[in-house]
C-alpha cells in the first residue's frame, strides 16, 4: 500500500510541523522569542493548518474507505485522527474568524483547540513510538486481527450509526470544553463579591518586562501639548479613582469575565494637571521599549479610559503591567499598553506594534 504510506508521511510531517508550532504559540514564553526574530508563528501554524486541511479532505474518502474494512485497531486510529481533526477545524476556524463570532463560542473554540490537543498527545506519542519501533502492542486478538466485517461497513465508508458516534463525541468536547471553560478559573478571587471568570494568558512581545525597583517608575505626557507633564507613582494616588468591573478580551479569542480594576480615568488625570492636547493622536509606549500603540485623542479624553493600577483590589503583577497599563473597556487587549511610561500627542497617526507586525485594526474595538 504505497499511496497508504504517502498519505500517513506528508499527514505526519504537516501534522508535526502544526503541533510543535502550536505548542509554541501556546506557551509565553516560546511565543516571545519567535516575535523577537520576526517570524510570523501565527500565520505558519495557520498556512500549514490549511494546507494539512486540504490533505486530509482530499485522501479522507479514499483512506477511510480502505482502513475501515480492516482490523478494529486501525479503523479506530482512522475515526480518532478524523474526530480530531473536526475538532481543531472547527475551533480553529472560529478563531480564525474570531471577529464575527460572539465572545462565548469563541472563547469555548480556545478551550476546545488547546485541551483536544493536550488529549491527542499521548495517542500520538504512541502511535509514533509504535510505528518508529515497529512495535505492536499486546491488544487482545479480536482488536489486532481482521475483522468479520458486519456487513454494513462492507460497501461504505462511514455509515450512519459512525457519523452520528462522530457527531455526539465532538458535541460531548464541546459542552466538556465549555464547562470547563466556566467553572475551571484558573485563578478565583475569594474575598471579592465580584468573581471572576477565566484568566489572564499573560502576553508578553518582549522576553523580560521593566520591573521599577522602588518604584521608581513615572508617566511622561508631552508632544503637541500645552504642557509636559511628569507623574510619579505617588502622584497617582493622590487623584480620584474610579473602580470598574469590565470582561477583558484578547483579540485571539481568550477572555476574563468579572475584572474588577481600579485606577484613573484618563479624563480626571488630564483635566487635574490642566493637559490639553493640541493635536488629534495620541501615541501610548511602554516601559519595555518595545510595545506601544496609537489613540485619537477623543478615545482617551472623551470616552472613557482609564490607567488602571489594581486588579481583583490587587496591585498589578510584575508580568501584568505594574505599576499601570492603559485600558478602554470597549477595546481589545492589545490595546492595553502594559507599563505604561509615556504618552505622546503627535500631528500624525502612528502604527502600533500589533498594527505594524499583525495587521490589528488600528481603534481595536471589541
Ligand atoms: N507592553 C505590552 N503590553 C501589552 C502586550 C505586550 O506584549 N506588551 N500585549 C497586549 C495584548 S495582545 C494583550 S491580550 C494583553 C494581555 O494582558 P495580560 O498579559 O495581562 O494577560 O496585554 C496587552 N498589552
Ligand atoms: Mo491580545
Amino acid at each position: 500500500m504505497k499511496w497508504l504510506r504517502t498519505i500517513h508521511l506528508i499527514h505526519g510531517i504537516l501534522f508535526t510541523l502544526m503541533l510543535l508550532s502550536g505548542l509554541f504559540l501556546y506557551g509565553t514564553t516560546t511565543r516571545t522569542w519567535f516575535n523577537q526574530i520576526g517570524f510570523p508563528m501565527v500565520q505558519f501554524h495557520i498556512a500549514i493548518a490549511f494546507l494539512y486541511c486540504g490533505v486530509i479532505l482530499l485522501s479522507m474518502y479514499r483512506v477511510g474507505r480502505y482502513l475501515l474494512k480492516k482490523p478494529p485497531i486501525k479503523k479506530f486510529n482512522f475515526i480518532w485522527m478524523i474526530v480530531f481533526f473536526f475538532l481543531w477545524t472547527v475551533s480553529g476556524l472560529l478563531m480564525y474568524f474570531q471577529a464575527a463570532v460572539p465572545t462565548g463560542i469563541r472563547n469555548g473554540a480556545v478551550v476546545v483547540h488547546d485541551w483536544s490537543t493536550f488529549l491527542f498527545i499521548p495517542w500520538l506519542l504512541t502511535h509514533t513510538i509504535c510505528h518508529l519501533f515497529k512495535i505492536s502492542l499486546p491488544w487482545p486478538n479480536w482488536w489486532n486481527s481482521q475483522a468479520v466485517l458486519p456487513s454494513r461497513i462492507k460497501e461504505n465508508i462511514l455509515d450512519r450509526r459512525d457519523f452520528l458516534k462522530l457527531l455526539s463525541f465532538s458535541f460531548l468536547f464541546l459542552v466538556i470544553g465549555g464547562w470547563l471553560k466556566w467553572n475551571l478559573p484558573i485563578l478565583t478571587v475569594a474575598e471579592n463579591e465580584v468573581k471572576r471568570r477565566g484568566y489572564f494568558r499573560i502576553y508578553n512581545v518582549t522576553n523580560d518586562f521593566p520591573r521599577y525597583p522602588n518604584n521608581e517608575w513615572k508617566l511622561t505626557i508631552g508632544g503637541l501639548s500645552n504642557k509636559k507633564v511628569e507623574i510619579g507613582y505617588f502622584d497617582l494616588f493622590r487623584l480620584p479613582s474610579t473602580t470598574i468591573v469590565d470582561d477583558f478580551h484578547c483579540v485571539t479569542g481568550w477572555s476574563v469575565r468579572n475584572v474588577e480594576m481600579k485606577g484613573i480615568l484618563l479624563k480626571d488625570l488630564f483635566s487635574a494637571y490642566g493637559i490639553e492636547a493640541n493635536s488629534e493622536f495620541v501615541t501610548a509606549y511602554s516601559g519595555d521599549n518595545v510595545y506601544f500603540d496609537s489613540f485619537l485623542t477623543r478615545q482617551l479624553l472623551d470616552e472613557p479610559s482609564y490607567l488602571i493600577y489594581e486588579i481583583d483590589g490587587e496591585p498589578l503583577k510584575a508580568v501584568q503591567g505594574y505599576p499601570c497599563r492603559l485600558y478602554h473597556p470597549d477595546m481589545y487587549g492589545y490595546k492595553s499598553v502594559k507599563w505604561v511610561d509615556r504618552l505622546e500627542f503627535t500631528e500624525s497617526r502612528k502604527l502600533g506594534f500589533w498594527q505594524q507586525s499583525g495587521g490589528y485594526d488600528l481603534d481595536g474595538y471589541l
